[in-house]
């Protein structure tokens, strides 16, 4: 059964404006006694689906879903684990696919079918059944769910398997548990099941009418804005967009996935939008009639926790793949790829262009927001350098089609608003599920997709210290990739959340255990980052200014291996907000003031919270 599952993986394709290429690139993993002697032995006799061992199973998820990312969902890995630990270790991992929608294969091992032997070594037993196990765990993180107590089981599952994998509107985490016994089971499948088949990634057309009312929404409009979400980038809509808000003049703000679909210094193009938004764009966002959201699914950073949009008359146009995003807020849904719509709008919106006023309102907010980049670019912090200027040498020293990658801390935030991303894929930002631990195994996955573009990782220390491990793999794969680490001796982004709910950093320094306090609140834990990273086989070195910094990433673009380039930030500067807010509930009862102060200023700011119905 594992030989045809594999078989089968191997002669998959898809195909989408003409373009065939072969959907999976091979399989990550990790072996134990639920997937050595079925999956491992397939493997092993079929090399031309590469195998890749990771060292967490995890990671191997994370940059296989970096890998779709970065291929536009046009390729996939599996995933490969025995059952238990190894599974369950890819639970998180299939969570942060389907958030973001990316395709992933996985492939846990699962219990005996047979049952005989049970409970089996990792087998959890449930005294109300037998048909319960730890792999049960992936169902709410999946979109598509199946076991296969019977080798002919998969002739149905499969198709079902790379149905979901290849929509543009349902993908994410694919979970097919197989029983350890089972994978090892012959069986005469069809020849059919073996031969070559490409699927088709739809382009889907909009509804007519639907399509005309939101023409008659955009031409009734005197404020209206563009939301730019992943869709966007996974639909290769970037031309298309293009089009449309250079000939109509209307402002195009970013979310996270949205980054990058244009250049940072395109005259329509005024950045970040919600809770992590440029000015600009918040302002736009604020006082918009109409807001066309393509490809979003509008998370709370995006909707600035549903305040983002304060005019009483403001009306939304979604255009997505999803019906169920296409119908958020309220909006005329026009449920279609977004490059087919563009063209459309374009089209028929010939000769509609917004206002001189509104033009040159969105012309002189741009103009500030970029000179804000460039103060916080160059700072010239006195002693440690603010991480903003750590931003800015990082993109002096980057290329136009290099790509700046990062997921979780304080800097996902800090990005958003400043990075300038000048190609799409430019800016590879997981926030969907900003997972701890995604950075280095996703800028895996992306060096993997494009290696002819240098991967930097934008790494917090907290991070770091949650999962190193993917540099070993990053060194024996020879996969290059610049790491530079932020170490502010903790969690910086928790630590200001903490002190703004009135809870002083709480938890969140990397301290030694104070005996006269008995709190954390001792000595910064001295942790040798450079010594670590060159154990696991990467380049390493630490720095302290900016302009040392610059060399170092010089000399890390000129070589070939894996490098990580420490420095040390004020955790003091950081960038600030900019006319927006993020619903984080305060205690609404504490023993402390600085909480009950929280609170106060809580419950004031809740008032602009909207529905749009
Ligand atoms: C797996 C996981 N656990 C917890 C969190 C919550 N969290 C978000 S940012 C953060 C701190 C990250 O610290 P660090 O990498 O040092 O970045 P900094 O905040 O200092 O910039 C934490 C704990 C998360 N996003 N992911
Ligand atoms: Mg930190």
């Amino acid at each position: 059964m594992a030989q045809a599952l594999i078989n089968f993986l191997n002669v998959q394709y898809v195909e989408r404006d003409g373009q065939q290429n072969k959907f999976f690139s091979g399989v990550l993993g990790i072996f134990g006694h639920g997937n050595v002697a079925g999956i491992g032995q397939a493997l092993q006799q079929n090399p031309e689906l590469p195998y890749y061992p990771v060292r967490n199973e995890q990671s191997g998820v994370h940059l296989a879903a970096a890998y779709a990312k970065a291929s536009n969902r046009m390729r996939a890995f599996a995933c490969t684990s025995s059952i238990g630990p190894g599974a369950t270790n890819m639970i998180t991992g299939a969570a942060l696919a389907t958030v973001n929608r990316l395709p992933v294969l996985l492939l846990p091992g699962d219990i005996f079918a047979r049952r005989n032997v049970a409970p089996v070594l990792q087998q959890i037993e449930s005294p109300a059944t037998q048909d319960i196990g730890v792999n049960d765990c992936f169902k709410p993180v999946s979109r598509y769910w199946d076991r296969i107590y019977r080798p002919e089981q998969l002739i149905t599952a499969l198709p079902e398997v790379m149905r979901v994998l290849t929509s543009p509107s349902d993908c994410g985490a694919v979970t097919l548990a197989l029983p350890q016994d089972v994978q090892t089971e012959a069986y005469e499948y069809p020849e059919e099941l073996f031969q070559k088949r490409v699927w088709l990634i739809r382009r889907g057309q909009p509804d007519l009418l639907s399509l005309e009312r939101a023409i008659a929404a955009i031409q009734a409009a005197s404020r209206p804005i563009v939301v730019c979400g992943g869709g966007v980038l996974m639909s290769e809509a970037s031309a298309a967009l293009d089009n449309f808000v250079s000939a109509t003049g209307i402002p195009v703000t970013e979310t996270q996935a949205g980054k990058g679909a244009l250049p940072w210094d395109h005259a329509q193009v005024v950045g970040a939008i919600g809770a992590t938004g440029s000015e600009a764009a918040n302002i736009l966002a604020r006082d918009a009639d109409l807001v066309i959201g393509i490809g979003t699914r509008y998370a709370d950073f995006t909707s600035a926790s549903m305040t983002a949009f304060q005019n009483p008359k403001v009306r939304f146009v979604n255009i997505n793949t999803a019906e169920f995003d296409a119908f958020k807020v309220g909006a005329i849904p026009v449920i279609s790829d977004a490059r087919v719509t563009l063209d459309l709008l374009t089209a028929k919106l010939a000769g509609q262009h917004v206002s001189a006023d509104y033009a040159s309102e969105v012309a002189t907010l741009k103009t500030a927001w970029d000179a804000e980049v460039d103060r916080l670019f160059h700072l010239n912090n006195p002693g440690k350098p603010a991480q903003s200027e750590v931003i800015g040498a990082m993109w002096d020293a980057s290329g136009p089609r290099d790509v700046l990658l990062s997921a979780a801390g304080s800097h996902p935030g800090d990005l958003h608003k400043l990075w300038r991303t000048r190609t799409p894929g430019g800016y590879h930002m997981e926030y969907g599920y900003s997972c701890m631990g995604y950075e280095i195994p996703g800028a895996m996955g992306a060096r993997i997709a494009d290696p002819t573009r240098e991967i930097f990782v934008f790494l917090g220390d907290g991070t770091y210290l949650m999962m190193p491990s993917e540099i070993a793999t990053a060194v024996q794969e020879g996969i290059k990739i610049t790491i530079v680490l932020v170490d502010n001796h903790g969690f910086g982004s928790i630590g200001s959340l903490s002190r703004s709910i009135g809870s002083e950093g709480f938890g969140c320094k990397l301290r030694y255990r104070n005996d006269a306090s008995g709190q954390l609140d001792g000595e910064n834990v001295g942790i040798d980052y450079v010594a670590n990273a060159r154990s696991l086989g990467a380049d390493a070195c630490k720095v302290t200014t900016i302009a040392e910094l610059k060399l170092a990433l010089e000399k890390a673009n000129a070589g070939t291996r894996t490098s990580v380039i420490l420095i040390e930030t004020d955790p003091a500067v950081g960038v600030p907000g900019y006319a927006s807010w993020w619903d984080v509930a305060v205690a609404e009862v504490s023993e402390m003031e600085s909480v009950r102060q929280a609170r106060a200023r809580y419950v004031e700011a809740r008032k602009l919270e909207r529905h749009h119905l």
